[in-house]
């Protein structure tokens, strides 16, 4: 099939928190555009999108899944992130990689944390939204109350394009404000067939005053709107398209879309709006690359004859071989072609390339600047490295990634197992960069660690599955950091003959402790004259010696070293002494500034209903929490806290419990704070 124009390509992706409805509404896109034939549903685990078998099980998305359909003569790459905390990295990775998105708010619980969590990294992509508020057929659905939240949450600006006919159980449809119709969607179907019919007599005065409000937000981004608006003159349809698609490429409004994904109402609107509102590949902005040959930066437009650049967001292990997929930045790429990984500086050729329909996979010979594309023979590529050409070598940013929180040992169950475990482990971290994995050098156990409990147990559970690999597992454990409480400095002196050379390295280093939350800084002074090169070995060797704690064992942080003085003693002072000095200096001078641990605090929502509110806030005390404000909605409660991570391992059994199973919370990580005496004590660090 020829491939579409560049203005003609959507990459998009569907973000909320947990539960609002993205793999809901992906299914009905799929049905809806023709790549399926009949609907998924998450309550049935038969949907296309959750096709890992866990997903379908537990009835959550885990894994971003991404797919390709057609509307209107355009080609949708659409990706379904997953709303749980837990698995944040596949949100992260798709909106490095997407030009828009579309964030799901339910109707009834407005803007939980989570979608907090993911509109602020769509912010820092700078990522075109526009938004479905969901769940109309619910009870309790309230639309302003939605909108008001994502004015006073997410600092944002909403622009209703829809008005609902009915709510709650008696939802039948919308009214669309631009063209000042009426939408209904056949029930036969399953809301297969649109309608649009003229609007009725009685409902022209709430579109008026509704309309006003759109071509208000558009007349910001278009003056010729802008008179007709003051001089109370009507303007089309299209011309409000026109100037709304500007204001939310820019990021200024975030157009407003309503239905019940479940009911089958408003995904094809929601379509048109994609097409309408978010930007082509071509509209996105330019991304910035580097040379590493000459460090020259370039802007690179997507332009399918520029230089080849490609972003590998995500690797996957299919039946034991890695499936890379691609974001095409620039340039073309073409089955059989050798590339350079500028990240790891190596060389990989691509065997065959495919579109992806979510797990199912189109061969094509070709992909351009714009694609988002999977590749097989990329062998050493992992998530967020970058390729081009070897000729013409360039480096763009690649993904940031959230440290992991929580760790727990795993302990094979048979001798096969334990040969199994090492292979399973590497091809589960291409997966998944927020997966670390160490040895224990005292206990010689393998600690997997991860973002939380949910995030390891799932990864326990695919090392049974799908790698055959049993294992026992400990108990969750925090990763603390440690800091230190006193200033130090300290010159170190080191001199050795190493292999009939004498190695020799002096420095002076100074240890700073940092206000809470400030991390690692480390610094030279300006008047030190060393070659470059020792510059850079010097910052690397205390690095990691700053990585390895001083007592646990955990990374240090909010402190700052500074190297004060380094002496030269020409033709004995080596790289080796250098780093010796500097590694054995820094650990000397940590043992003696009071080091001390910190704990990762969580934030806290719980959704709970009223009657047990007394218990779960009696709890929530146990646990050092502190309580941070609460609302009531009718019979629940929502309470806002801080908790340490320490406290909440097994929370969601008690809280089940407390509340006769009606209660939810989710959490993230706040901030490092102070540990309490036991936990000090339990690592040897005096209170
Ligand atoms: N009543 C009602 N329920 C809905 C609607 N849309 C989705 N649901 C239900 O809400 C639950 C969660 O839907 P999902 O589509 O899995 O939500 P999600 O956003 O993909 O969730 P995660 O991927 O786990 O973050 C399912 O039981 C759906 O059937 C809706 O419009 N109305
Ligand atoms: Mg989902």
């Amino acid at each position: 099939m020829k491939p579409p124009a560049l203005k003609s390509i959507r990459n998009i992706g569907i973000i909320s928190h947990i539960d609002a409805g993205k793999t809901t509404v992906s299914e009905r896109i799929l049905f809806y555009t023709g790549e399926t034939h009949r609907i998924g549903e998450v309550h049935d685990g038969n949907t296309v999108m959750d096709w890992m078998a866990q997903e379908q099980e537990r009835g959550i998305t885990i894994t971003a899944t991404s797919t390709a359909c057609r509307w209107r003569d355009h080609w949708i790459n659409l990706i379904d992130t997953p709303g749980h905390i837990d698995f944040t990295i596949e949100v992260e990775r798709s909106l490095r990689v997407l030009d828009g998105a579309v964030a799901i708010f339910s109707a009834v619980e407005g803007v939980q944390p989570q979608s907090e969590s993911v509109w602020r990294q769509a912010g820092h992509y700078r990522v075109p939204r526009i938004c479905l508020i969901n769940k109309l057929d619910r009870i309790g659905a309230d639309i302003e109350n939605t909108l008001q939240q994502i004015r006073a949450r997410l600092s944002a600006r909403p622009v209703l394009l829809q008005l609902p006919l009915g709510v709650e159980h008696e939802f039948s449809g919308l009214i669309d404000l631009l063209e000042e119709e009426i939408i209904l969607f056949s029930e036969d179907d399953l809301g297969g067939t649109v309608e649009r019919h003229p609007l009725p007599e009685e409902e022209q005065e709430r579109v008026r005053a509704a309309r006003e409000r759109v071509v208000e937000a558009a007349a910001d981004f278009d003056d010729d709107i802008m008179t007709d608006f003051l001089e109370g003159n009507p303007v089309t349809a299209d011309r409000l398209r026109v100037a709304l698609r500007r204001g939310t490429i820019a990021c200024g409004i975030f157009p407003v879309f309503l239905g019940s994904a479940l009911r089958n109402k408003g995904v094809q609107p929601l379509l048109d709006g994609v097409i309408d509102f978010l930007p082509s590949p071509k509209e996105a902005p330019p991304i910035e690359a580097r040379d590493p040959r000459d460090g020259t930066l370039i802007e690179l437009p997507c332009d399918p004859e520029g230089p080849l650049c490609a972003l590998a967001f995500k690797v996957l292990s299919d039946e034991g071989r890695k499936l890379t997929y691609l974001r095409m930045y620039s340039g073309r790429l073409t089955a059989g072609e050798t590339l350079y990984n500028s990240t790891r500086e190596g060389e990989d050729r691509v065997a065959r390339l495919f579109l992806m329909h979510a797990h199912k996979r189109e061969r094509i010979e070709q992909s351009r600047a714009g694609d988002i594309v999977a590749a097989t023979g990329l062998k050493d590529v992992l998530t967020g490295d970058a390729l081009c050409r070897p000729d013409r070598p360039l480096r763009i940013a690649g993904l940031s990634c959230p440290e992991p929180m929580v760790s727990i040992a795993v302990e094979p169950r048979a001798l096969e197992d334990r040969e199994k475990l090492p292979g399973a482990l590497e091809k589960l971290q291409w997966e998944d960069p927020t997966l670390r994995v160490r040895e224990d050098a005292e206990t010689g156990q393998t600690i997997l660690t991860g973002m939380g409990e949910l995030h390891l147990e799932v990864v326990v559970e695919r090392l049974a599955r799908d790698f055959h690999t049993q294992v026992q597992t400990g108990r969750p454990q925090v990763v603390y950091r440690e800091a230190l409480t006193r200033p130090r400095e300290h010159h170190e002196v080191f001199e050795r003959e190493i292999e009939g050379r004498l190695h020799h390295g002096e420095l002076t280093l100074q240890l700073e402790p940092l206000t809470r939350n400030s991390g690692l800084k480390i610094e030279l002074a300006p008047a030190i004259d060393i070659p470059e090169e020792w510059h850079i070995l010097l910052e690397e060797s205390l690095r990691q010696a700053a990585q390895g704690g001083v007592r646990a064992g955990y990374p240090l942080t909010d402190l700052c070293i500074r190297v004060t003085e380094v002496q030269i003693k020409q033709g004995v002072t080596t790289e080796i002494g250098l780093r010796a000095a500097a590694q054995r200096g820094f650990s000397l001078a940590a043992r003696e500034a009071q080091p001390t641990l910190l704990e990762p605090v969580m934030a806290l929502e719980l959704t709970i209903p009223s009657e047990s509110t007394g218990r779960v806030m009696g709890s929530l005390q146990q646990k050092r929490g502190q309580v941070e404000g609460m609302t009531s909605r009718g019979e629940i409660d929502v309470i806002r806290a801080r908790v340490a991570l320490e406290e909440m391992f097994g929370y969601m059994t008690e809280l089940r419990g407390a509340t006769k199973g009606r209660g939810t919370y989710t959490m993230e990580f706040s901030h490092f704070d102070q540990a309490p005496p036991e936990t000090l004590k339990r690592f040897g660090f005096t209170a």
